[in-house]
C-alpha cells in the first residue's frame, strides 16, 4: 500500500510490526519506537522515530495514513505513541491508533488503559482497541506467541488493509 506507514511503540509495537513484516505485510514504511531495541534493528527496511522526529514518516514516505501501534500498560508505548500519534498527524497524515489491551491478569497494566484512551484521543484520529484475550478465548490452546500471530494477522487483514489509503 502506497503511502501507508506502520509505526511500532514500545516492545509489543515493535514485536507486532516485525511479525507484520515476517507474514508479509505491504506498506510504503516500517517505522519503530523502542530506544533499547531501535539501533538493533534499524537499517533492515526498518526506520527509527521519537516524538521529535517522527514527521520522517511524512518527508520521507510522503505518508497519507499512518497506524501507530502499542500495548497499553508499560511505559513507552502508553506515553509515547499519543506523543507520536500527535506529531504525526501535525505533518497532516491521518493517523490510526492500533492498541493491544492487556490481559485481565496484568490488573495494574489494565488499569492504565483509561487514561491512555483518553489521551490518544486526542492525538490520533480515529484509535481501536484490541483486547489481547478475546484471542485467547478464541484460539484456546495456543501458545502466547502463536496467540500473538493470530492478532497481528486478524489486524492486519481486517484494520490495516481496510483502513489504508
Ligand atoms: N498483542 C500483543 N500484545 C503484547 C505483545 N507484547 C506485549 N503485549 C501487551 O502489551 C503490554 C505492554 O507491554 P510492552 O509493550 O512490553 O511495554 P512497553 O511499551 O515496551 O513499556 P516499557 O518496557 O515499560 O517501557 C503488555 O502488558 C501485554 O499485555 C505482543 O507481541 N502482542
Ligand atoms: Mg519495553
Amino acid at each position: 500500500m502506497k503511502n501507508v506507514a506502520v509505526v511500532g511503540v514500545g516492545d509489543c509495537g515493535t514485536n507486532s510490526v516485525l511479525r507484520l513484516r515476517k507474514q508479509g505485510m505491504d506498506c510504503e514504511m516500517i517505522a519503530v519506537c523502542d530506544s533499547e531495541r531501535a539501533e538493533k534493528i534499524e537499517g533492515k527496511g526498518v526506520v527509527a522515530v521519537d516524538s521529535e522526529n517522527a514527521d520522517l514518516l511524512k518527508l520521507k514516505a510522503n505518508t497519507s495514513t499512518v497506524f501507530v501501534i502499542n500495548g497499553i500498560g508499560g511505559k513507552t508505548g502508553t506515553f509515547l505513541a499519543p506523543e507520536i500519534a500527535k506529531k504525526v498527524k501535525e505533518t497532516g497524515s491521518r493517523v490510526v491508533s492500533i492498541a493491544f489491551h492487556p490481559f485481565p491478569l496484568e490488573k495494574e497494566r489494565c488499569a492504565m488503559v483509561a487514561g491512555f484512551v483518553e489521551n490518544m484521543e486526542q492525538c490520533a484520529d480515529e484509535m481501536i482497541l484490541v483486547k489481547n484475550n478475546d484471542y485467547v478465548e478464541k484460539y484456546p490452546g495456543k501458545s502466547m506467541s502463536e496467540a500473538f500471530e493470530l492478532i497481528d494477522k486478524d489486524v492486519y487483514e481486517n484494520i490495516i488493509l481496510k483502513k489504508g489509503r
